[in-house]
């Protein structure tokens, strides 16, 4: 339909070249050709009439038409194909819409499958994490079980450790062929940390993550159905704060499963942190998911508390995963009673008989667990620790609102005090040699002290406060 840019008047015949009514020249203000919807058959006819001459000004009057030449034709073509795809994309997007929406409102069908992507990620990197952890007695490669001696070149281990040590398992020592790189050749030792070529007794780091073409294909699927879900949702939530951390959560585990996973090695305190950052994205998308199922509104976000502690419960939750992946560990059962086990240590003196290791301390037998919290997770909770203080200093900034300056030594002596406690207690974890908590006499000293000083500070001040009163 041709509208007249004199009278207005819409003539039925879109291709009549004056107006029927006025008799202008329709020509000015026919609206330009889309050449990408129109297709080709406006381009062939430009094309045969463009050298037949004088009265083809209908298309060479207008600026927007390209010279005809291939080039043009093969522009038009791409255009063709990218109108195309935004049709797909419009029509994906009005699927979308049928999905999400119910008369113009969000439903809670966006966050639920959000959800539920986290829930199946939090399934699979556990999945992950279950394949990847040789029970106590899976064969390697090369022949080898988690529990037997292996003799290196210049002394005798045991892949696990020594029984109740509380050791992390040696994988490269149990199968050095599990990291060898099929796409080079020579066999590469991501865990000879020191260099020297061998595996060393304190290179323990675990068996780390790798995924097949099958598992990164299914990690990534996972995550673009989430993305869209994410992304769409957040077209609709009035304040962006309650998507942030679910963004961030998102791209911290899709980092380290999906694109460290398909490329290396994860090893356990990435994919702990992975963990950490699936099971803060359980809650994270829980939160939008329960507020529409509800029908209440997205306006008004958790604070950031909220997550720190959700963080603070996940690194906790997350150190049983860690703990599991740096496993199995070596353990003895069947204890000896007393009587058999003099029998045993008085053939031992006859000669006649050779104590194993667990029979030295009392066992019949060797076995692995598992999990072995002998060691300590103490990193773990340092991190912990780390975030209930910073979760504290924020809750105290908007909750503590200092008078004066009494208040406010009072105020600074206690939480010098609790800085004092919390640093000591991170240097001890980062400097023991297990990485185990442990509180020495001296720390104990210094603790007393810092408290100390807290409580006469605080009894002063308030002293203070109740002479004033009487004043
Ligand atoms: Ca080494």
């Amino acid at each position: 339909m041709a509208v007249c840019p004199v009278c207005s008047f819409e003539d039925e015949d879109a291709n009549a070249v004056v107006c029927s009514v006025c008799g202008s020249d329709l020509d000015a203000g026919k609206p330009p050709v889309d050449d990408s919807v129109e297709s080709s058959p406006a381009a062939d006819q430009t094309e045969e009439t463009a050298p037949a001459g004088g009265e083809s000004d209908e298309y060479s009057d207008e600026p927007e038409a390209p010279p005809v030449d291939e080039d043009a034709v093969g522009e038009q073509s791409s255009l063709l194909s990218q109108a195309a795809s935004l049709e797909a994309l419009t029509g994906f997007r009005d699927r979308l819409d049928e999905l999400f929406l119910d008369d113009g409102k969000l439903n809670y069908k966006a966050p639920a499958i959000m959800f539920a992507v986290s829930i199946l990620l939090l399934f699979s990197i556990i999945g992950l994490a279950v394949a990847t952890v040789p029970g106590g007695d899976q064969e390697s490669t090369d022949g080898y079980y988690p529990l037997n001696l292996i003799d290196t070149e210049n002394q005798t281990l045991r892949p696990t450790g020594e029984p109740f040590s509380g050791d992390t398992f040696n994988c490269e020592l149990w199968d050095i062929e599990l990291f060898d790189d099929p796409n080079t050749s020579q066999v590469e030792h991501p865990t000879d940390r020191n260099g020297n070529g061998e595996v060393d007794e304190e290179e323990r780091f675990g068996c780390p993550i790798r995924n097949s073409y099958q598992v990164t294909a299914f990690l990534i699927l996972l995550n673009i159905v989430f993305l869209v879900s994410a992304v769409y949702l957040s077209n609709y939530v009035p304040n962006k704060a309650i998507m942030n951390p679910i963004y961030l959560l998102w791209l911290a585990q899709f980092g380290i499963f999906t694109l460290h996973g398909a490329v290396g090695f994860v090893f356990a305190p990435e994919a702990t942190a992975g963990a950490v950052a699936i099971l803060g994205l359980v809650v994270a998308t829980s939160i939008p998911l329960f507020r529409l199922a509800l029908k209440r509104g997205l306006s008004n976000p958790p604070g950031k508390l909220f997550y720190i502690l959700v963080l603070v419960a996940a690194v906790l939750l997350a150190s049983l995963f860690n703990n599991f992946l740096l496993g199995p560990y070596a353990s003895c059962t069947d204890e000896y009673a007393t009587k058999d086990y003099q029998e045993l240590v008085q053939q031992v003196a006859d000669g006649n008989a050779e104590m194993s290791t667990c029979q030295g301390l009392g066992y019949r037998n060797i076995t692995t667990i598992p999990l072995d919290f002998t060691q300590g997770a103490g990193r773990i909770y340092w991190v912990a620790a780390t975030l209930l203080l910073l979760g504290a200093g924020m809750w105290g900034k908007d909750n503590i609102r200092i008078r004066d300056l009494d208040e406010a030594r009072f105020i600074t002596m206690i939480v010098s005090g609790l800085v004092l406690q919390y640093l000591i207690l991170a240097f001890n974890i980062l400097t023991s040699e297990d990485g185990s908590l442990s509180l020495g006499e001296e720390d104990t000293i210094l603790s007393v002290m810092a408290m100390g000083v807290s409580l006469v500070e605080s009894t002063h001040s308030t002293e203070n406060e109740v002479v004033r009163g009487v004043q």
